[in-house]
């Protein structure tokens, strides 16, 4: 059989530009700060950086609205420093993987400037234009096309009062759908993709790729769905998430952009709601649509019926999750493996405990637990520091779209504010959009300005340049992991087997390859466990990577101890 891809043996890292490192004082990230920080990258040893958005925007997203695909936005730098950035990655073995962001553009893209310009201009059907609700008059509410509620709250269209008709957004109104039916605008997403990768750049992370196909009639209609509890609106999913065409779509882009080229790139296609099922067609590479997926499982497993409505999670939970898809992609395919993003809570906040007393221990051991997967994990900035959530107190501290929408539609509904707080505090994306924490001054090294969201106080004592120089880190166990992926080919490509499923506690499993097993158990928590009586095999195996320095009895399991084991 053919080597197996290089991206088999990756670490990714992402980087969040806006919060990464200023480099002009005005408190924003940009890419020169990331040029000062390429050795940090290298040091890590990560094979790929993933880049978010740093394209010209109105920055209604930060930067997940589009308003110019070609360029770089002058917040963020200049082409010229990104060809420099590139150059500088790529001298030291380190791809760059860009923010594709082709379901939406911006509402200040010159394609819906056309397209909004009036209803017979050539790019009307660029976007998704659709007459009020049959009956009703524009502008009343309900009179909506469709009853689908955003992804950032209130309806998903938007009136144009010149026109009388309503677009479609399925996030801020600031981010109008595409039309993927038209052919136009698939072949210009298309020829953008391709002048990026003749620029040098290693691969896409595509924004929302499953949500390009949208289930229309053959008269043009979209349908409402199911009534949502407490809004007046419903949840439209089944007409958006891997809609009837989107193979179709992905196998064309594959054709059209990637062909002849694909063995030195990196394609991941973010997923929310996609299935084992699903994810297996989308990435088995017979059928040539994209190299991995990000599934949203695992990170939807501590709510109930939106993240705005936070619960504990249960281990067996997310051991039977995660095993289903180790199991379920493992002839076919291949997983993506991370714990948080620029969207997600903080992993040692939310799956560890960012108490004093474990912090570092339930960082590490998360990250052990990850990286010993089989699939490409994927580091966020701050994570190999064990960054934490941040202490937000009142609304004015958020600076999400989708936080603070969410508050004024809860609120506006009845909701107490101190509640809705609550779940802010745990579940906002701007927990993970605090600046990296370089060092111990004030800004933490981040800004000599003042940083757009203030830095984490915790900074003074969790920092990169304090775990540089400790062997006993986060980051210094970042390293280790990465290292143990290049250097074991079991790491990589082993089997995955699952242990002790419906353990409370103890998250074990599997490696094996041509004979050779590693054994990798975690302690999610502050008990101590018998490892010798539930696991006896482990009785004299070596200890190849642990995440507690001192050494205790290896017929024990310490609170948050993860250990790998070669099995003789
Ligand atoms: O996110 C898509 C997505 O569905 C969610 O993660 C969403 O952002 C939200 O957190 C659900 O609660 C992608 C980007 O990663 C995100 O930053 C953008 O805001 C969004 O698409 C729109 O482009």
């Amino acid at each position: 059989p053919a080597d197996p891809p290089w991206w088999t043996r990756a670490v990714v890292y992402q980087v969040y530009p806006r919060s990464f490192q200023d480099s002009d004082g005005d408190g924003i990230g940009d890419l020169g700060g990331i040029l000062q920080r390429v050795d940090h990258l290298a040091d890590l040893g990560v094979d790929v950086v993933w880049l978010s958005p740093i394209y010209p925007s109105p920055q209604a997203d930060n930067g997940y609205d589009i308003s110019d695909y070609t360029d770089v936005d002058p917040l963020f730098g200049s082409l010229a420093q990104l060809d420099q950035l590139i150059a500088a990655l790529h001298e030291r073995g380190v791809k760059l993987v860009m923010d594709l962001v082709v379901n939406h553009t911006s509402d200040q893209h010159p394609w819906f400037e056309e397209s909004r310009a009036s209803r017979t201009s050539p790019k009307r059907d660029w976007y998704w234009w659709r007459p009020p609700r049959a009956g009703m008059t524009a502008g009343q509410p309900g009179a909506e096309p469709t009853n689908w509620h955003s992804y950032f709250s209130g309806p998903t269209w938007q009136l144009d009062e010149a026109s009388g008709e309503y677009y479609l957004h399925l996030f801020a109104r600031e981010q109008p759908d595409l039309n993927w039916e038209n052919p136009e605008v698939r072949q210009a997403v298309y020829a953008m993709m391709r002048g990026w990768l003749d620029r040098g750049v290693d691969g896409f992370r595509m924004d929302v790729i499953n949500m390009i196909s949208k289930d229309v009639a053959p008269d043009g209609s979209l349908r409402d769905g199911p009534a949502l509890p407490g809004l007046p609106y419903g949840d439209g999913t089944a007409s958006f998430l891997c809609g009837p065409r989107i193979h179709e779509f992905l196998q064309e882009m594959h054709r059209e952009v990637f062909a002849g080229r694909s063995d030195r790139l990196l394609t991941v296609g973010e997923m929310p709601g996609v299935t084992v099922e699903q994810a297996r067609l989308f990435t088995d590479p017979a059928r040539a649509e994209v190299d991995m997926v990000f599934q949203f499982e695992h990170v939807g497993l501590d709510f109930d019926e939106s993240k705005w409505r936070p619960r504990p999670l249960r281990m067996r939970d997310l051991k039977a999750s995660l095993g289903r898809w180790q199991a379920g992609l493992a002839d076919v395919g291949w997983n993506s493996l991370y714990w948080d993003n620029h969207d997600q809570p903080r992993a040692v906040s939310r799956f560890g405990d960012d108490s004093p007393r474990y912090r570092r221990d339930s960082a590490t051991c998360l990250a052990t637990l990850l990286h010993l997967h089989r699939g490409t994990p994927y580091v966020y900035q701050g994570e190999e520091l064990g960054m934490a959530n941040a202490p937000f107190d009142r609304i004015d501290d958020f600076r999400d779209v989708e936080s603070l929408n969410h508050f004024a539609q809860a609120v506006a509904h009845g909701e107490d504010p101190e509640t809705v707080l609550v779940a802010l505090r745990r579940m906002s994306r701007d927990n993970a959009r605090t600046p990296v924490q370089w060092d111990a001054s004030p800004s933490a090294g981040f800004t000599t300005g003042t940083p757009w969201i203030p830095v984490n106080p915790d900074s003074t004592e969790w920092n990169a340049e304090a775990q540089r120089a400790d062997p006993a880190s986060v980051f210094a166990h970042h390293k280790r992991l990465i290292a143990l992926r290049h250097a074991d080919p079991v790491v990589a490509l082993g089997d995955f087997g699952m242990l002790l499923p419906d353990h409370d506690e103890l998250y074990a499993f599997t490696r094996s390859l041509d004979g050779a097993t590693l054994l990798v158990v975690c302690n999610l928590g502050a008990s101590t466990h018998p490892l010798g009586e539930l696991l006896p095999e482990t009785a004299g195996a070596e200890l190849v990577l642990g995440n507690l320095t001192d050494d205790g009895d290896p017929a024990v399991l310490r609170p948050w101890e993860a250990r790998v084991l070669r099995l003789a």
